[in-house]
């Protein structure tokens, strides 16, 4: 059973984090990310980038039209997911992996996302706080009391839109079964998907993870209002750190999720950390400016079906 996403705590559901792997598939030269425009994770290390001030080349992997299970793609990442960052030519996974791997190699200074010694610890927590909030159950999962935006209504009736990924690899399970790289990550992927799914559809379950954001917000405002950003300083820090990146994104998806009024009063101090965080000029680049749904999601879908009836791009 699943109560939290299976990336951020169990290694036995799923590969360890890569840094800078050596990987003959991925680009070469330069500064790579594969990422998803509207991705929790790919948003938060979308704005860590921009943060940072690097260059960086975009490669759209569309999860609606499930181009994460494309082999080539499975190959460089074999959890399947997004985000990845690729530089020149090594693969580093896991957000909140590559997130401390950006500010430690391109870090410091006047760089950015730079804390003191003794607020690490703090931060990290607040770190791992945001990142095993199930996200993926809340925003397919049935939250009672909530009305969710299109496209997430109705969706938890049948777990449809897992249930479809888990039909797509048990096929690539059969196509690449002579494969020992392909085979096991599909594998692999299609037990963690099973799981998220059983969990989405399950009331009772739901219930608990619905939970788990409320108890959350409690401890956020208390630290709001008792640690750093009373005196005009950040979450866990005196500066912007990798936490705040958490949170920012985090509390950008809840409130578009709709839970914003049962879980935080508009008056709240939560509201005047949000504000603070959108403000931002790389959670704008970052995370705002990636956010336009029609323009970055349904018309390059649309673009990607018309070339595969076409038979200008294979299918998966
Ligand atoms: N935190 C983990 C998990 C990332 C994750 O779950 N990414 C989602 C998007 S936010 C994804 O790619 N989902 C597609 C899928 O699981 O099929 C990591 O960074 O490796």
């Amino acid at each position: 059973m699943l109560s939290v996403p299976a990336y951020a705590t169990d290694r036995d559901w799923v590969d360890a984090p890569l840094t800078e792997a050596p990987c003959k598939w991925a680009p070469a030269a330069g500064t790579h990310l594969y990422h998803f425009p509207l991705s929790l994770d790919s948003q938060k290390v979308r704005q860590g980038l921009e943060e940072l001030g690097l260059a960086w080349q975009s490669h759209v992997i569309l999860l609606p039209a499930q181009q994460q299970f494309e082999p080539r793609y499975a190959r460089i990442n074999s959890r399947c997911v997004v985000p990845t960052l690729v530089t020149d030519g090594r693969v580093t996974t896991d957000t909140v992996n590559i997130l401390s791997h950006l500010a430690n190699r391109f870090g410091g200074q006047n760089n950015g996302l730079t804390i003191a010694e003794n607020e690490t610890a703090a931060v990290n927590e607040w770190i791992d706080k945001a990142s095993s909030l199930f996200i993926e159950a809340l925003t397919y999962g049935d939250v009672p009391g909530v009305k969710k935006p299109f496209p997430f209504r109705n969706n938890h009736k049948s777990g449809q839109y897992h249930q479809d990924k888990v039909r797509l690899l048990s096929k690539l399970i059969e196509g690449y079964k002579d494969d020992d790289t392909l085979r096991p990550a599909y594998e692999k992927k299609r037990a963690v998907i099973e799981a998220t799914r059983a969990a989405i559809v399950t009331p009772s379950q739901m219930e608990a993870i619905g939970e788990t954001p409320w108890a959350g917000m409690g401890q956020l405002v208390a630290q709001l209002q008792q640690g750093p950003f009373g005196s005009g300083g950040w979450l866990a820090s005196e500066a912007f750190s990798l936490a705040d990146i958490q949170w920012g994104v985090v509390l950008y998806r809840l409130r578009w999720l709709g839970l914003q009024p049962v879980l935080w009063q508009s008056e709240s101090s939560i509201t005047a950390y949000s504000d603070r965080l959108f403000a931002r000029p790389s959670f704008q680049r970052g995370v705002v400016k990636w956010s336009r749904v029609g323009r970055n999601v349904v018309l390059p879908v649309l673009r990607l079906q018309l070339l595969k009836a076409m038979g200008l791009k294979p299918g998966v």
